[in-house]
């Protein structure tokens, strides 16, 4: 254990802006880094926590798609749940910016630039398909066909999801491009890659070699992937979100995703600390951490390294604590089917048990393995562990202080072996929580605060104090001055943990701030030191409670399967009031003119008229509908909908489409032709 280290730069894997944090990102990422740099705030250590959104690549362009509207409208949309749920949940990040940002476009582009202009990269040109009629190259998650392995017809060109074979595009059968439904041409294109290959030797050294103390699944995978030799990899798209390659001939390529969006640690770092961003990334007296799941091993274990070897002037990272899966209810966590626990529908739905989330997380944390979570094993650790041991322990020495001593810590007097005994214990616990700390071994180190709370708890029982009042005021106030010291050293020791509890226990005993050097110490409430009024830490979570949960989980499955058992529903969404509805005033009206917008894919400027007014619309439809086909269409459109100004145009209201899961889309019209401008209700 090396503490020689100046300071602390922590990162936590930036989360893709295409849909909302679950539970199985908080496990294995956002929990343990938050316990980690927590700790190192509490000792005193100068800590930098970087957090951001991820918001290049195509999976959130494919929603963009989905769903008609720009990446920047679904970025922007979930940046802000996501940022929301994590301020609400107490991940306590020093700057969660966004890699759509200014300073993150400039620091990317910089960056690439100068490996450029180093001569770092190689150019190859290779056979890519092409959707000749939307005009454009195909991801490869844009290009679906048969898989060959199981026969799937809705494969995508980098994995079947029914069968879970990682696929490349030309192994599909009948490929076709999921724009425009078109059969995809193969056609040149170039690309610049980055030679992971001419590192090996390198990575080999640091790695495997002076990284030996890194966790066994992490170190294991980066063996594996040398072990089979590295290949050059793209670092270059050809793709129109994203930040464009600042090279000549680059026209229409951005930087692939994951070569940005590691860089998005250093511009978030550049954006909060504009003066001294330098010494966080450049001394080597830095230590740098990256928490992160374990399917991004490879990215920050390997390419970013080479990445930052290659820039030159960079640390490299000390450690990279990646985490295993969790697993819920049985079933891995899947995001298109819903499977899943949301972090803001907890939030709203468990208001005031943010801690009893992050304990549940960190104790069942998968750190070694797969893990899972169950919301009986929620109820029941919340139930026998918060409730019964913690909370009682802390409550019951709080109420007998106020029934004893008028709220106010007592004098301990001469101690009995026992209490000496108890006090031994509590040195100890620190010193474990301290070494399991700082080797991220967060589940045990949690395990040892709980130890504790028990310590305290087995402590009151054991030594009765309510049956000696009358007989032996002495020994009462002995017994409480040490339980409350105890209260005192478990307000610390759970702070990384379970914040907003060890917050309400510090206020409870009056106490401002917590401090890790008092931790075990017997003397951290004088005597006389006055106590605030008791509240409960924790409250018992009922069956009813957890039978919602589970009720609702397994709702989503029954609407994941439609009768033939084949297609995916999207799960029905939660109850919305009859009120909200009628605050949307959707209409029929009629497209007069409609034209592409010039330089994106997708959109086009409709002209519409709605029986008020005539108005333009800006759809994302152009993938699916031709201008000529929509002119002369009746259709359905959500009038009120705040107008927006998309590619610098004002559009007024939007389109309503019927989607399937799978990419259809139409346009919803009456049944028969009616007058422009009626409601619809
Ligand atoms: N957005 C992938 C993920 O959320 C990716 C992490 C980026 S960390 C630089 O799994
Ligand atoms: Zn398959």
């Amino acid at each position: 254990m090396n503490n020689d280290y100046k300071r602390y730069l922590v990162t936590s894997a930036l989360p893709y802006a295409n849909g909302p944090v679950h539970i199985g990102h908080l496990a294995g990422v956002y929990v343990p880094a938050d316990i980690y740099v927590r700790y190192l705030r509490l000792r005193g250590r100068d800590v930098l926590f970087i957090g951001g959104s991820d918001e290049h690549g195509v999976p959130i362009t494919i929603k963009a798609r989905k769903e008609g509207v720009t990446p920047q409208d679904i970025v922007d949309k979930y940046h802000l749940i996501i940022k929301d749920s994590f301020e609400r949940f107490g991940i306590s990040f020093d700057i969660y910016s966004r890699t759509t940002s200014e300073i993150h476009h400039k620091t990317a582009a910089d960056f690439f630039r100068k490996l450029y202009d180093d001569g770092k990269f190689i150019e190859k040109t290779s056979a890519q398909y092409y959707d000749e009629e939307a005009g454009q190259f195909l991801a490869d998650r844009y290009i679906i066909g048969q898989c060959p392995k199981c026969g799937n017809d809705s494969a995508y060109g980098d994995q079947c999801e029914k069968c879970g074979s990682t696929l490349s595009p030309n192994e599909l059968i009948n490929p076709h491009s999921a724009i425009s439904g078109s059969k995809p041409v193969l056609r040149e294109t170039s690309h610049w890659y980055l030679p992971l290959d001419r590192y090996e030797t390198w990575l080999r050294q640091w790695i495997l070699e002076e990284h030996k103390e890194w966790k066994t699944n992490v170190y294991g995978q980066c063996k594996s992937w040398l072990d089979a030799g590295l290949q050059p990899r793209a670092v270059s798209r050809d793709l129109d979100w994203g930040i464009p390659i600042p090279a000549d001939g680059a026209g229409g390529k951005v930087l692939y995703v994951w070569f940005d969006a590691p860089i998005g640690y250093l511009s978030n770092t550049i954006e909060l600390r504009p003066n001294d961003w330098e010494k966080w990334w450049k001394d080597s007296d830095t230590k740098m951490v990256h928490f992160i799941g374990k399917d991004n091993i490879v990215f920050h274990c390997i390419m970013f390294p080479v990445m930052l070897k290659a820039h030159g002037g960079f640390i490299l990272p000390d450690n990279v604590p990646a985490n295993e899966f969790l697993n819920l209810q049985s079933d891995k966590i899947s995001t298109t089917k819903n499977w899943a626990v949301w972090l803001h529908e907890y939030l709203d739905e468990f208001p005031g048990k943010e801690d009893v989330l992050r304990y549940v997380l960190c104790a069942n944390a998968p750190e070694t393995k797969d893990s899972e979570f169950t919301w009986k094993d929620f109820q029941t650790r919340n139930n026998s562990e918060l409730v019964a041991i913690f909370g009682n322990f802390v409550n019951r020495a709080v109420v007998l202080t106020h029934k004893y001593f008028d709220g106010k810590t007592p004098q301990a007097g001469t101690l009995t072996a026992y209490d000496e005994a108890t006090l031994k214990e509590l040195p100890a616990i620190r010193q474990a929580m301290e070494a399991h700390l700082e080797t991220y071994h967060f589940r045990e180190a949690l395990k040892e605060a709980m130890n504790l709370a028990r310590l305290g708890n087995k402590y009151l029982t054991e030594t009765e104090p309510w049956k000696l009042e009358k007989t032996d005021r002495e020994r009462v106030a002995t017994v409480l001055n040490i339980s409350l010291q105890i209260c005192a050293s478990c307000a610390i020791a759970f702070e990384p943990f379970l914040p907003f509890t060890a917050g309400k226990l510090r206020y409870i005993l009056a106490q401002n701030k917590a401090d890790w050097e008092q931790l075990a110490r017997t003397d951290i409430l004088m005597a006389g030191h006055k106590l605030n009024e008791p509240q409960l830490l924790f409250n018992k979570i009922e069956d009813a409670d957890i039978q919602k949960q589970i009720d609702k989980l397994n709702a989503t499955r029954t609407a994941a399967t439609d009768e033939k058992g084949k297609g995916v529903v999207e799960p029905q969404k939660t109850a919305c009031r009859y009120e909200d509805f009628l605050k949307m005033d959707i209409r029929t009206a009629t497209v007069l003119e409609a034209e592409r917008v010039p330089e994106t894919d997708k959109l086009l400027k409709l002209k519409i008229a709605t029986g008020m007014d005539t108005r333009t619309i800006v759809s994302g439809i152009a993938g699916r509908y031709t201008p000529g086909e929509l002119i002369g269409k009746q259709i359905c459109i959500l009038a009120n909908l705040e107008p927006r100004v998309i590619k610098g145009i004002a559009s007024q209201g939007m389109i309503l489409m019927a989607q399937q899961p799978d990419g259809k889309m139409k346009i919803i019209h009456p049944e028969e032709r009616m007058d422009n401008g009626a409601v619809v209700n």
